[in-house]
């Protein structure tokens, strides 16, 4: 597509509630969406889902479109550009993979709308729904197990909770004794009975990093064993560059699975910050230092990159799964989309936006019985609501060739 015309558009929407993690605490969402139009009449839009401060990443909202205003939309325009001629601009910008999963997803919108080609039959998707999944931020104890409790009665059956150093054991005992949880949970018919000895019910934990080499027996202390109900799976307990104590992580973990009866494989830990690139995913895999990975496509650098890790998990026997980033509608239907590729065997971060957002330019996710459907429309996303997007726009700029 030839670019005419390339827009960044700074949006900040109201959160329905504050999100905290260990990485700090986020208020309204700032995010960046890029348009791009072709001279021949298609339109694409993109998210750049960095977050409102570079707290998780090195990219933030504000530094992103400071960025594809002043050097990447500038060097696309008045280029013809496809996901395949990209590559170039790509690794020029390798530390920017969440602008560039912006332009991408831009790109392939429009595309895929020429073409009347849904993002996930694009991608290869082979269901058309996904079982919802959905985190809770840092929150004292009892809010988080009033938080839960309100979740599984809307549906969810995977949970995934934001834990730190001294805030971590309690929360997993408030959510497993809870009754009203218990109960919701049991009457529930059996979806995933291979997940003994809480069928139904996933408990994921993120440590988003904050976990160091002397914490290895307490991560494997929260975890499920046998009949004890614990954590499914330890996203991102320790801090990337503790390699040494993510091996022990693992091989513990094996160990106590097989010392164990129960039909379950060991708890797989789940790679976050610490994979940006497939070199990442290499190294970690050869140190056994992983046994899954969260792929979020802002972190990788776009969809075409999430789906090449997603085949390579595969190739590997990693457990795969698709993480968000507290995106718009936009963002959200490109991962429900990507989540229906059949290697990603854990349970997503996929739940609507409206979750978080109080207000979003672009139609919700839809849930219906603990299951998200998959978009089938063309694009990524149907149109956005033009009048929302402007009310909420803090800067926009247009280049045009
Ligand atoms: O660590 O997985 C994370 C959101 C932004 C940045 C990092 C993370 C998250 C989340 C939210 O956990 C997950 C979601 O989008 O549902
Ligand atoms: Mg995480």
């Amino acid at each position: 597509m030839l670019i005419s015309t390339a827009d960044a558009i700074l949006l900040d929407l109201p959160l329905v509630e504050p999100f905290a993690a260990a990485h700090g605490t986020t208020r309204s969402r700032t995010v960046v969406i890029i348009r791009l139009e072709g001279e021949d009449g298609p339109v694409g839009w993109g998210e750049c889902s960095a977050l409102p401060a570079a707290t998780y990443t090195a990219e933030s909202a504000a530094g992103s479109y400071q960025l594809l205003t002043d050097h990447l939309l500038p060097t696309i325009v008045g280029q013809p550009l496809t996901v395949a001629t990209l590559d170039p601009l790509r690794r020029q910008h390798a530390d920017a993979p969440m602008a560039m999963a912006g332009i991408e997803m831009a790109l392939i919108d429009a595309q895929l709308k020429t073409e009347h080609r849904s993002l996930a039959q694009w991608l290869g998707a082979t269901s058309s729904t996904v079982p919802a999944g959905v985190s809770l931020g840092l929150a004292p104890v009892d809010q988080v197990a009033t938080q839960a409790r309100a979740l599984v009665a809307e549906g969810y059956r995977r949970l995934k909770i934001k834990i730190e150093p001294g805030h971590d054991r309690a929360v997993v005992d408030a959510v497993r004794t809870d009754p009203t949880i218990r109960d919701l949970v049991a009457a529930t018919e059996d979806r995933r009975p291979d997940r003994d000895p809480t069928p139904n019910f996933e408990l994921h934990l993120d440590g988003n990093g904050a976990y160091g080499a002397d914490d290895v027996d307490l991560l494997v202390s929260l975890t499920s064993s046998g009949s004890t109900a614990g954590a499914d799976v330890l996203e991102q307990p320790l801090a990337p560059a503790e390699v040494n104590a993510a091996t022990q992580l693992v091989q513990r973990l094996a160990d106590r699975w097989s010392n164990d009866s129960g039909g379950l494989g060991p708890v797989p830990v789940v790679a976050d910050e610490a994979v940006a690139t497939m070199g990442d995913v290499e190294r970690l895999a050869d140190r056994r230092a992983i046994t899954g990975v969260s792929i979020k496509p802002a972190r990788v650098g776009g969809l075409l990159a999430a789906r090449a890790m997603h085949d390579r998990c595969r190739e590997l026997g990693l457990r795969a799964t698709a993480g968000g980033m507290l995106e718009t509608g936009l963002g959200r239907r490109a991962l429900a989309s990507l989540a229906a590729l059949p290697g990603f065997d854990l349970t997503g971060d996929l739940s609507p936006a409206g979750r978080w957002l109080a207000t979003d330019p672009w139609p919700d996710l839809t849930m219906t019985a603990g299951q998200i459907l998959v978009p089938d429309g063309p694009g990524v996303a149907p149109e956005p609501d033009l009048d929302l997007l402007d009310h909420h726009t803090v800067r926009r700029e247009r280049l045009s060739s």
